[in-house]
């Protein structure tokens, strides 16, 4: 059995997918794609992901994308270490909290990293190469949103985005008054989900929300988050874009 994750630094989308690897104790070989280069567009990589995005992972030849979809089938095959309840309403509860994840809260947070950091990247390319850059974007929302960064955000979206993460914020807060984990009294995908896009970094992106005193469960939970054994070794990646790092094997168990 092998499984290959190809996935960028552990944040958002590629630290979704890679938390359950560790959590489940799951030998993998960790490939590296280079955002900061494109690699993402380039034929080598589309010709594995068609849609040109990370993660992807690899099992036995089986190409397997989509954060979500990803989470649930490493449950099917290694259900060992559940991730998910096996109580039916219980997961029907991890997946409402995961479907708001993916739809309400994920593109929000990402739009005011993009228009922060991916803006300063896209500015930085020449005309004619930004041309050719957008023509190698397979998805053509994807291809938008790098002509938007290059452009920048309106204020008007950058406003509605952080209105759905100042929702999201208080709608965690509230959940976690009412049971350990935000989907229930179990640790699941809901978490490891909410906490990728938003819940490990909202504090430090948007000081002005006052997180530690609007939302002290979410800072507990966070720091209850970040302290597992699997968050840890997810986040303890080393820099890929250092020399000699670009497969990088350092985690095969
Ligand atoms: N819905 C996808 C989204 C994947 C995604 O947005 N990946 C980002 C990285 S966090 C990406 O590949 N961005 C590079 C690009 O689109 O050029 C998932 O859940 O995996």
């Amino acid at each position: 059995m092998t499984l290959k994750y190809y996935h960028a630094e552990p944040v958002a989308n590629s630290l979704k997918s890679m938390i359950p690897l560790y959590e489940k104790q799951l030998a993998f070989e960790s490939i590296y794609v280079d955002l900061h280069k494109f690699e993402q567009h380039q034929p080598w990589f589309t010709a594995i992901n068609p849609e040109g995005q990370v993660p992807v992972l690899d099992h036995d030849g089986a190409i397997i994308t989509h954060t979500t979809v990803i989470n649930e089938y490493l449950e099917d095959v290694f259900p060992d270490i559940p991730l998910r309840p096996r109580n039916p309403v219980a997961a029907a509860r991890m997946r409402y909290w995961n479907k708001f994840v993916d739809e309400h809260v994920m593109n929000y947070v990402s739009m005011h990293g993009w228009h922060r950091m991916v803006g300063v990247l896209a500015r930085n390319i020449e005309s004619g190469d930004f041309e050719k850059l957008l023509e190698s974007i397979p998805l053509p929302d994807q291809r938008k949103k790098w002509a938007t960064a290059r452009s920048g955000f309106s204020e008007a979206d950058l406003a509605n985005a952080t209105s759905k993460i100042e929702y999201a914020v208080d709608k965690v807060e509230k959940a976690l008054g009412e049971t350990a984990w935000i989907a229930g009294d179990d640790y699941t995908l809901a978490d490891i989900n909410f906490y990728s896009h938003c819940g490990m970094m909202v504090e430090r992106m948007f000081p002005e929300m006052a997180i530690a005193t609007r939302c002290p469960r979410l800072v507990e939970w966070r720091d209850r988050m970040t302290a597992r054994p699997g968050v840890k070794a997810a986040l303890e990646m080393p820099d890929h874009t250092a020399p000699g790092l670009r497969t990088w094997t350092g985690h095969v168990r």
